[in-house]
């Protein structure tokens, strides 16, 4: 009998990478998507015939316990977010709704209809903010520095509790910034590959950035979702830092990009301050030792190969629009 597993945050840049790594081995997988105007699939877009979306919202804990109570999965993966940190300034009441108590209304759902469900939450190192030791690790305190990251501490321990409450096998991922063709256009990484590509194809002369010299330890979507998986599989339920231990500045990350594609990038990129933060995380740097021994798990993409990989991608996009403009005019 095939697994069964629900992924919430389907539609994202995670959610996509896993959906298709659970396809691979074999599940039945449903998505949950919220009800939006106008769809936007363009991640699943290839895997729509092979899944099944349901409609549920981290905002309403009936859908979600709908949702459960029909599908009935093995494994319930918790990737909806809202997961752009500075919009968290900008809503930090929904950002807590979402990632804090829509957590809450998740492990409820599985609580309420079945507690041999297994559940992934997506914790994020957000939540180390101003760092209390470098790297961190599952035993690092948390001090974070947005709504976002507050925010993020509660999912994280109240999936903590419900494990210890329940006896529910519920884990946390701390996981670190994780990037791909597939990310979100106004995070950094692809923000500095798209523009790149714009500027090489001549559809832009300048790209506006904020802080240079915030450090991330940034590696590929793909390698961090096997993460994921990997983490229900075991026999205990337990927490993990995913992270590939190597971090680099905002500024090797635009040197690296603009170098693959041959640019310079000190004539195009110009410090914008709209692009500062009231608070920022200067510099994250994880160890992911426990999850290599226990999981066995390692990440397969350097940071070079993973900002190639983007820019590339981001070229080949951009450089079909202009031959359809071309073609137009
Ligand atoms: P993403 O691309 O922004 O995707 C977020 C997903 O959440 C989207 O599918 C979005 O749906 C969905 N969502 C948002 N609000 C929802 C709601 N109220 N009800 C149902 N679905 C909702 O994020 P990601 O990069 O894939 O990250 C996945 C998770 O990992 C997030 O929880 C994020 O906070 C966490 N995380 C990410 C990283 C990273 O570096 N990527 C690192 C650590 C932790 P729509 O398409 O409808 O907007
Ligand atoms: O790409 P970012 O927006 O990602 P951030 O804030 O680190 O958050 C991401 O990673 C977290 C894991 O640690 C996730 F939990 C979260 O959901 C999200 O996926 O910014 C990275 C760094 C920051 O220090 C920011 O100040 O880049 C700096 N930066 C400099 N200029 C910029 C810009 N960030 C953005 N988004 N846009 C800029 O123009």
């Amino acid at each position: 009998m095939a697994k069964r597993a629900i992924v919430t945050g389907i539609t994202g840049q995670d959610g996509s990478y896993l959906a298709e790594l659970l396809l691979d081995k074999g599940y039945e997988v449903t998505g949950v998507v919220r009800r939006l105007s106008a769809s936007n699939f363009w991640r699943i877009e290839h895997l729509l015939d092979r899944i099944t979306l349901r409609p549920a919202d981290l905002l309403d804990q009936l859908s979600l316990i709908r949702v459960v109570q029909d599908v009935r999965p093995h494994e319930f993966y918790n990737l909806a977010a809202m997961s752009f940190v500075p919009a968290s300034w900008d809503q930090p009441l929904l950002t807590g709704d979402f990632n804090s108590q829509g957590v809450t209304r998740v492990l409820e759902a599985i609580r309420q209809v079945d507690t041999g469900i297994r559940i992934y939450q997506a914790s994020s190192s957000e939540m180390y903010g101003r760092v209390r030791e470098v790297p961190q690790t599952e035993l690092t305190p948390f001090y974070p520095r947005s709504p976002y990251g507050v925010s993020k501490v509660f999912g994280h321990y109240i999936t903590v509790n419900y494990r210890e409450s329940y006896g529910i096998f519920a884990v946390s991922g701390i996981l670190f910034n994780h990037e791909s063709p597939r990310r979100g256009i106004e995070f950094v990484t692809r923000k500095v590959t798209d523009g790149v590509a714009r500027i090489k194809l001549g559809l832009a002369d300048s790209l506006g950035l904020g802080n240079l010299e915030a450090c991330r330890d940034w590696g590929f979507a793909g390698d961090y979702v096997r993460a994921m998986w990997l983490m229900l599989q075991q026999d205990t339920a337990d927490d993990y830092v995913i992270a590939t231990g190597v971090s680099h500045s905002v500024r090797q990350l635009v040197e690296s990009a603009f170098s693959h594609a041959g640019l310079d990038w000190q004539k195009y990129v110009k410090t914008d301050p709209a692009f500062l933060r009231p608070a920022e995380v200067d510099h994250l740097i994880g160890d992911a030792s426990k999850a290599r021994k226990v999981l066995g798990w390692e990440p397969e993409v350097s940071f070079d190969k993973l900002v190639a990989m983007m820019v590339d991608a981001d070229l080949e996009r951009l450089s079909g629009q202009t031959r359809r403009v071309g073609a137009v005019r």
